[in-house]
């Protein structure tokens, strides 16, 4: 049974969130906090050109699962599709690696037109939220193009390239931001970020190294974060020491990290306040707070209990914090 108690508590939240494991936590808050007061900071370092198109693919995970009109089984792109347009471009000898179905194609084409006539990302987004019917504020990270690309034993190559159409094959070895130094965050998740009334930043469960890491890399984000009076808390994306998808396993494990809670809480070290995790682990560091519930998100209700179990922790982490005064004391 959904309960539909909404969270009537004022202050803004801010939801630092990726791909399509952050999107399930991200429609569990847009349920608990159903209006302007949440704000889901959505990371644009998967965006590419392709066939043309500015593809923004972290952006339209979120505002179609968000919208409920987001593809079950994949989890990206749109629910009920059709694929004609694919099916003319092979006929055509186009690059089919990167799947775009007919209805999901009408996002880019209109999001590159307007891109082209000169709107912003973040103008272009929230008025497709709108016509979505979404509630809650839905924004890119950043205005300025900021680009994931990995090294490879395959050599260097674009996110999207590793990530689909060489489907991570290649042992990756680093990961780089082109852009994020002198990107800036967008301006309305700066001016909540740095609002007296935010109540806490959520960094979703999303992969830490491939979709978190590009938002923290954006210039000021960290300062703003490590700033705030705001708790902090982000959500283990390990449910039972492994990765729930994605190639997040084969990642960690190749950048030499251990798959365990400690090693996402290490990850964050000196940015979060707290760690939910999916079970106790002893070697996460005394000054994260941890709070252990159930992470696997299947139902609605498990997204938003979810949901609801982070802002308690959040505002618990605010209520035992020494008041500023009390600290600079
Ligand atoms: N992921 C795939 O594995 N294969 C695809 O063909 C694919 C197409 C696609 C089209 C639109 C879109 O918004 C996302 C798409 N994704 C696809 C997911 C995309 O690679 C994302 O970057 C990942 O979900 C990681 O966030």
């Amino acid at each position: 049974m959904t309960v539909s108690a909404q969270d009537t508590r004022t202050g803004r939240v801010v939801a630092l969130c990726g791909g399509i494991g952050g999107a399930k936590l991200a429609l569990g808050l847009s349920k608990v906090i159903t209006d302007e007061r949440l704000i889901i900071a959505v990371n644009t370092g998967d965006d590419f050109d392709h066939l043309g198109l500015h593809i923004s693919p972290d952006v339209d995970t979120v505002t179609y699962t968000l919208a409920g009109v987001a593809n079950p089984e994949t989890g990206w792109g749109r629910a009920e599709e059709t694929w004609n347009f694919m099916k003319s471009l092979e006929t055509l000898g186009g690059e089919t690696w990167f799947q775009l179905g007919d209805k999901d194609l009408a996002t880019h084409v209109e999001r590159t037109r307007r891109l082209r006539e000169g709107e912003c990302l973040s103008t272009i987004t929230e008025d497709f939220c709108k016509r979505l019917g979404i509630a809650v504020r839905i924004l890119p990270m950043s205005e300025d193009p900021v680009r994931t690309h990995v090294d490879t034993s395959a050599g260097p190559m674009p996110f999207q390239n590793y990530f689909v159409e060489r489907r991570c094959e290649p042992e990756i070895e680093s990961i780089r931001f082109e852009g994020a130094e002198s990107a800036g965050v967008q301006s309305d998740i700066s001016m909540a970020l740095k609002h007296p009334e935010l109540r806490c930043v959520i960094v979703c469960p999303s992969n830490p190294y491939l979709s978190v890491d590009p938002m923290l890399a954006v210039g000021g984000m960290r300062q703003m974060l490590q700033g705030t009076d705001a708790p902090v808390v982000a959500v283990s994306p390990l449910v039972g020491g492994k990765a729930v998808k994605g190639p997040m396993d084969k990642v960690m494990s190749e950048l030499g990290h251990t798959l365990s809670h400690a090693t996402i809480a290490d990850h964050y070290n000196g940015l979060i306040d707290g760690l939910v995790v999916d079970s106790a682990d002893s070697q996460i560091p005394d000054r994260v707070a941890v709070a252990v519930e159930n992470t696997m998100m299947h139902s609605l209700d498990d997204k938003m209990n979810l949901a609801r179990t982070v802002l308690a922790f959040a505002d618990e982490i605010s209520a035992r914090r020494p008041m500023q005064h009390e600290r600079s004391a």
